[in-house]
């Protein structure tokens, strides 16, 4: 049988077959030996053949290639250096962010960002919990991205402001949510396919999800399409270097204007890139951050 992995956990995996019904797997000896010495083996997303053994329980004799897959720099020591695949066989990351509670990161944005156009994802941005009230300063952030190029949406899913046009953004693509815990990924997520996925509250002094979803989950578009939910990252270490001048074309813009052409954007005379932080027309924060993630690969 063909089915997709919905969920990756130790010793156990989840895949649903063409017909909707969903069996718990273990890998086939040949591949469980490769997992030993390779990650991501299987993860979620990934289209595979199995074979039912009873009931619910089957296994896996051959993971089928992958397309584009979201990946970053595994954590741990064990797998420091090697690439995690978050999720396999899709086409673009939608960025969930909340407005406020918990206040979003820019620089974690960015990283997003990066890997996305690494692996030559489509990306979109959503600003969710739109009812809690728009600062200007966010208003500004948000006309940043767009002057980048980027697709970004407003929602709220209490009122449901920009609910319809996430979903036709969603339609008939494979999509990765990726977003820290409590911005409202699963509410999204109940709203686009009116389903009914546990959410939790965001408790006060911690800003922390209380019932945060723990583990990877592939949601079926009413229509055609899918998106994979995965736990919310607080981290995210870039895997490679390759979509960091793509996420940061206004500094590599700029950067040809600098004196030597080898110019790290520190210390240099005539560095370009320094002035328009000077001038106000480039973040330090920005800077700094394209400067870190360059260097931390
Ligand atoms: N005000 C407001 N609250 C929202 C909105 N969307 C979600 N929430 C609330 O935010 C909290 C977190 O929502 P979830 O959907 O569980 O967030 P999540 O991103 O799935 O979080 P994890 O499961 O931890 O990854 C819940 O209390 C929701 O009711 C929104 O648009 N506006
Ligand atoms: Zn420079």
């Amino acid at each position: 049988m063909i089915g997709e992995v919905t969920n990756v956990q130790k010793g156990m995996i989840e895949v649903r077959s063409e017909s909707g019904e969903f069996f718990r797997c273990l890998l086939r000896g040949k591949l469980l030996q490769k997992e030993r010495t390779e990650k991501n083996v299987v993860a979620v997303g990934d289209r595979v053949l199995f074979e039912r053994l009873h009931k619910d329980q089957g296994i896996i004799t051959e993971v089928l290639p992958r397309d584009k897959c979201l990946v970053r720099k595994g954590a741990g020591k064990k797998g420091r250096h090697l690439h995690q695949v978050i999720a396999a066989n899709v086409d673009q990351v939608l960025i969930v962010v909340a407005i406020k509670d918990p206040p979003y990161h820019k620089n974690l944005i960015e990283r997003y960002i990066t890997a996305a156009r690494g692996s030559d994802l489509d990306v979109t941005i959503v600003f969710n919990k739109a009812d809690l009230g728009l600062s200007e300063e966010t208003k500004a952030d948000i006309q940043k991205y767009r002057d980048l190029g980027y697709r970004v949406f407003l929602t709220s899913t209490v009122s449901n402001l920009g609910i319809e046009e996430v979903k036709s953004a969603l339609q008939g693509r494979s999509s990765v949510l990726a977003g820290s815990s409590g911005v409202g990924k699963s509410s999204l997520v109940n709203a686009i396919c009116n389903s009914n996925v546990r959410t939790g509250e965001v408790s006060d002094s911690t800003h922390k999800g209380k019932h945060t979803t723990t583990s990877s989950q592939v949601h079926l578009l009413p229509d055609e399409g899918r998106i994979i939910d995965v736990p919310g990252m607080r981290e995210f270490a870039i895997s490679g270097t390759e979509g960091l001048d793509e996420a940061f074309e206004d500094i590599v813009e700029l950067s040809a204007k600098c004196r030597f052409r080898n110019c790290t954007h520190t210390v240099e005379p005539g560095c370009a890139v320094r002035q328009a932080v000077a001038n106000g027309i480039l973040d330090e924060r920005r800077l700094q951050n394209y400067l870190r993630m360059k260097t931390e690969v």
